[in-house]
């Protein structure tokens, strides 16, 4: 890796090699601090220096400690994990995390099509989109929604198909996806949601 951890004991002594990291910061749109404050992060959370589905999976029940995140965060990984070697380097993790919270909305809007096309086969079926949903809903947990009907992932796709695929076919394409989405306001805005958090 360009980027090292003093492996002195020190949690906190990061070092930066700095070609690697002028690197990222041309490969991103993460300002130098930014990267680092990641890095540290990053390092925090996974000493050994990759992300596997287990450490999003602790996370992702930590920020939802309510509902049941296990199955959300496993398809979240599958999107960051391009080698599909169940493994994941904080290079292409900045990288990601760079188009979801920083890239144009064309960006964010692939990253989200990619999320939940699972077999990533270039469309979205029903039972896709079924699976995510019935993920999202799990996630937030019974708890916090004791009025929601069982039905209501189903009502979220029936909604999501009727506005997305235009050709009737069954499946929701890129071409569909990006079509609909640009031209609809409330998609457009949750779109900015995310910016700048970090
Ligand atoms: C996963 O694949 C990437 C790219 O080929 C490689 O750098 C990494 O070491 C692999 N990880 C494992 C655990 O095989
Ligand atoms: C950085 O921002 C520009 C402009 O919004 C965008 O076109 C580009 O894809 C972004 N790159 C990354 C890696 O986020
Ligand atoms: C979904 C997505 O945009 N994945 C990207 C993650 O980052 C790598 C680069 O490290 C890209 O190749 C992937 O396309
Ligand atoms: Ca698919
Ligand atoms: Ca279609």
């Amino acid at each position: 890796y360009d980027i090292c951890l003093a492996d002195d004991g020190e949690l906190s002594t990061v070092c930066y090699r700095p070609e690697g990291l002028d690197r990222l910061v041309q490969q991103t749109n993460f300002s130098k601090k930014e990267l680092q404050v990641l890095y540290r992060g990053f390092k925090n959370e996974c000493p050994s220096g990759v992300v596997n589905e287990e450490t999003f999976k602790s996370i992702y029940s930590q920020f939802f400690p309510q509902g049941d995140s296990g199955m959300y965060a496993h398809f979240l990984f599958d999107t960051f994990d391009i080698h599909s070697n169940g493994t994941v380097s904080f290079e292409d993790f900045v990288i990601n995390l760079s188009i979801i919270l920083r890239g144009s909305i064309t960006d964010k809007l692939n990253w989200a099509f990619n999320l939940y096309d699972l077999n990533k086969d270039g469309c979205i079926t029903r039972e896709e989109m079924t699976d995510i949903m019935n993920s999202i809903y799990d996630m937030m947990g019974k708890y916090t929604y004791p009025s929601m009907k069982d039905n209501a992932p189903k009502e979220h796709v029936d909604s999501f198909f009727q506005k997305m695929d235009k050709n009737n076919d069954g499946v929701v394409t890129i071409e569909e996806f990006l079509d609909t989405c640009q031209k609809d306001e409330n998609i457009m805005q949750s779109m900015h949601l995310f910016d700048n958090v970090i």
